[in-house]
């Protein structure tokens, strides 16, 4: 895909450079053409080892996002309902000054922290944003991961000890794949990050094996399946403990190499006795005979793999569906095995290395409603209700990164309402958006163009080991500042500033400056090539620079099971908090769903990109994708018709937006895709307001989270539908 070349081009050479997109978990390689300096074409890049020349139409929009005249390039702060430019040294004192006033007047708690989903994507936060998150000491620490892929990190906690040993389904080499809950074909992949979907899928295809998909609608992946359930939403834990039944009541339990690993098997047997298929189909909508050939053929398949992402992962049940897809996977001996589920050993490997830490589990708990922590974070759900209730510990200063959580949690409009009420707000994002228009100050980092990049997380859930360094596409402007560069000169300040806050000696004060000056210093690249030299990679950083297009380490091998045995640990089948989440489940998994609530699902769209990315024309230009799907037996039950604009209401909000007729989607459900209605008052994206949407968070509810982890359960909300 290239560039329409524009009319006025200028003259010059044109220069071909390597890059990559971090737009999504994908990552694909990219290949620029730039002319004076500006990009002038946007490519795929056929010699990238894992995506091969795959790219989506949000690539191209890079270069919308670094053109972008909405883009903030100086950091501004807001004087009553205006914005004013300051300089970059006037804006670190008074982001540092707000902060530690409010931690001196209300205490440590009183500061809390957002940050988004971009902040994996971009390895400036990830190498330098805990040189200042971690100098607030706060336990008010929220991010997009409970809104996303909490349960798979407190399954692989439970399961094998470590929050990111997720093993990725090794989809070029699986013959029968059963994948709940995702849509690969227009997310590009989660937690599994393998480009060119379709063509991955296809060879699967080719090669003789099999996808299956639960999913209550029809989507893009469904097109590329061999069987399709349009299951209940909401109702895929039960579902999947019907599947263990049945591998037990089949005799279908071949660990393999897990024999000697894994424990508790006689008491999951007796867990899951109640919910055979028979018994959970009127709940799940999945005939018992289909839920029973389908355990069969995948238990009789040597290579096989269960896959589920964001479907499964925010709903009420998000952690019974992620242990239960762990523990198919292990049952089956798929954990581990070439073609089943497999840990990823990039050239940097941050969990062998010690660098990311094992998790913590409900070692405290929110103050206002009692939500268990994970790995040191609260439910990004409990925030609003954090900050809009008084008392010891009330969130009164926030700070967002990377992140626009009134458009992207529960209950948008609520913590609209509660962000209006802060006492201080700083917001580092490169737009003035329905979250940073409440900030005080805005502190606008370069985009990815701009800045070099290694991806540190995503390569360690590729479906291939790869490794790839790219420069800066274009130079960034002379005063702009990259995220880790902010994070570096905060850091610095706010250690002076917050001095007398301390509690530690004034040794490990000095040792703590000295650190973060040295650091300062150290940009992304350097602390790559430091931690490529000092964990003995298999590539240094000559080998990333001598190849920009990426450097193939070949498949992924087995190494799960070798390291736990190494380790000593054994698998403990049945967590603790499962056992005693069953039985609190048993009667509802038993029941009919009920039919005559519907249920609002959501829904991805190739040219969209969570809340942001809406302000490039190309991607929004066309059909509105912001509509509610509904089917026609639910549409006609309620006098509707295709097109006409019906009101939507939940327990928490009323939004009115267009409706879309289709039988693609279950009947009793309706979906609706999230990230849009930029109309709030303030907004500074004329793009986006001119496609402003809706917001489906403004219907999700903040208290429908997860039990066992606290995720939101934005699956399955029950809503009303009306004309408007
Ligand atoms: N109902 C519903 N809600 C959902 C979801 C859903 O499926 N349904 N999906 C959820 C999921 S999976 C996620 S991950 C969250 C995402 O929700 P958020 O965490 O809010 O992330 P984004 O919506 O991607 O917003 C990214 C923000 O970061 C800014 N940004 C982009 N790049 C950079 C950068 O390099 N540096 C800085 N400082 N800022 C940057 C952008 O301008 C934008 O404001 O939404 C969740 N919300
Ligand atoms: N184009 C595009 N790509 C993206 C993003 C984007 O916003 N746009 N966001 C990125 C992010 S942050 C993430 S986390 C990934 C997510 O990537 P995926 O996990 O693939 O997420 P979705 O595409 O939302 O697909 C979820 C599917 O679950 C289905 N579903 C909903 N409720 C249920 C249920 O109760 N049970 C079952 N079985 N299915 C259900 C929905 O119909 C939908 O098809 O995508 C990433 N890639
Ligand atoms: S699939 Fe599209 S958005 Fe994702 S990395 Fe590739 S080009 Fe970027
Ligand atoms: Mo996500």
């Amino acid at each position: 895909m290239s560039l329409p070349s524009s009319s006025s081009a200028p003259t010059g050479p044109i220069e071909t450079r390597h890059g990559a997109c971090n737009l999504c978990e994908a990552i694909c390689g990219l290949t620029f053409q730039v002319q004076n300096e500006r990009i002038v074409s946007v490519k795929g890049n056929e010699a990238d080892p894992l995506s091969r020349g795959h790219i989506c139409p949000k690539a191209v929009a890079l270069k919308d996002l670094h053109e972008d005249p909405d883009r903030l390039r100086q950091p501004v702060r807001r004087v009553g309902d205006r914005w004013e430019p300051i300089s970059w040294d006037q804006a670190f004192d008074l982001v540092v000054d707000g902060l530690v006033k409010v931690r001196e007047q209300h205490g440590t708690q009183a500061v809390a922290v957002y940050q988004g989903n971009p902040s994996i994507h971009n390895w400036g936060n990830v190498t330098h944003g805990h040189l200042f998150f971690s100098q607030l000491r706060t336990r008010a620490r929220f991010s997009a991961t409970s809104v996303d892929q909490l349960p798979h990190h407190l399954a692989a906690y439970w399961l094998y000890g470590h929050q990111f040993m997720l093993p990725i389904p090794d989809i070029d080499r699986t013959q029968y794949m059963i994948m709940l809950g995702a849509n690969p074909m227009a997310s590009n992949g989660s937690l599994m990050t393998a480009p060119d979907m379709r063509g991955r899928l296809k060879a699967l295809r080719e090669r003789g094996g099999k996808l299956v998909v639960l999913d209550p609608r029809e989507t893009e992946t469904t097109a590329l399946s061999d069987e399709h359930l349009a299951i209940v939403p909401g109702s895929d834990a039960a579902w999947l403990l019907s599947v263990i039944h049945t591998l037990f009541d089949e005799a279908l339990v071949k660990p393999d190499a897990w024999s000697e690993l894994i424990q508790g098997l006689d008491a999951l047997r007796a867990a899951v006795q109640p919910f055979s298929p028979e018994a959970t189909a009127a709940y799940t909508g999945v005939e018992a005979a289909i839920t029973r050939r389908l355990t069969r053929e995948f238990a009789h398949t040597s290579a096989a793999v269960m896959y589920g992402r964001m479907g499964v992962s925010t709903q009420a049940h998000g952690a019974l569906c992620q242990w239960a897809i762990q523990v198919i996977n292990l049952l089956t001996g798929n954990v581990d095995r070439v073609g089943g589920a497999l840990l990823t050993t990039p050239a940097l490997n941050l969990i062998s290395a010690g660098l990311m830490g094992k998790g913590h589990y409900d070692v405290w708990r929110s103050r206002v409603r009692g939500a268990p922590e994970f790995a040191g974070e609260l439910p990004v759900s409990v925030m609003a209700e954090e900050m809009l209730t008084p008392g010891k510990g009330q969130i009164r200063a926030l700070v967002t990164s990377c992140g626009n959580p009134v458009l992207s949690t529960p209950n948008g409009t609520q913590l609209d309402r509660a962000l209006e009420g802060l006492d201080f707000m700083v917001s580092m994002d490169f737009y003035i958006n329905e979250t940073s228009r409440h900030a005080d100050v805005i502190l606008p980092p370069t985009c990815f163009v701009e800045h070099d990049h290694y991806d540190l997380v995503f390569l360690h859930l590729a479906v291939r080991n790869t490794a790839r360094y790219s420069d800066a596409i274009v130079p960034a402007a002379p005063d702009a500042r990259h995220d880790w560069q902010i994070y570096s000169e905060l850091a610095q300040r706010y250690a002076r500033r917050a001095w007398s806050l301390e509690r530690s000696s004034a040794w490990q004060r000095i040792q703590g400056l000295a650190t973060r000056a040295l650091m300062a210093k150290l940009s992304p690249r350097r602390v790559l090539a430091l931690g490529l030299r000092r964990h003995q990679a298999p590539v240094r950083m000559a080998d990333l620079l001598a190849h920009p297009e990426g450097i193939d380490l070949g498949p992924l091998q087995p190494s799960l099971v070798a390291t736990l045995r190494r380790k000593r640990k054994t698998v403990s089948l049945l967590p603790d908090a499962v056992a005693r989440e069953l039985p609190l489940v048993t009667a509802e998994f038993l029941s009919t769903a009920c039919s005559d609530t519907l249920r609002l699902i959501g829904r991805r769209d190739v040219r969209t990109n969570n809340s942001w990315m809406h302000n490039s024309e190309r991607l929004v230009s066309g059909k509105n994708r912001c509509v509610l799907w509904m089917h026609p037996h639910d549409a006609q039950a309620r006098q509707l018709q295709d097109g006409q604009s019906v009101a939507v209401s939940s327990r928490v909000g009323r939004i009115i937006v267009p409706l879309h007729v289709t039988p693609k989607i279950r009947t009793g459900v309706v979906s609706l895709p999230h990230g849009w209605g930029h109309n709030r008052a303030g907004v500074q994206l004329k793009v986006a307001q001119a496609h402003a949407g809706v917001s489906i968070n403004d219907l999700t509810d903040d208290r429908a989270i997860d039990r066992l982890s606290g995720n939101a359960a934005f699956s399955a909300v029950p809503v009303e539908v009306s004309p408007a």
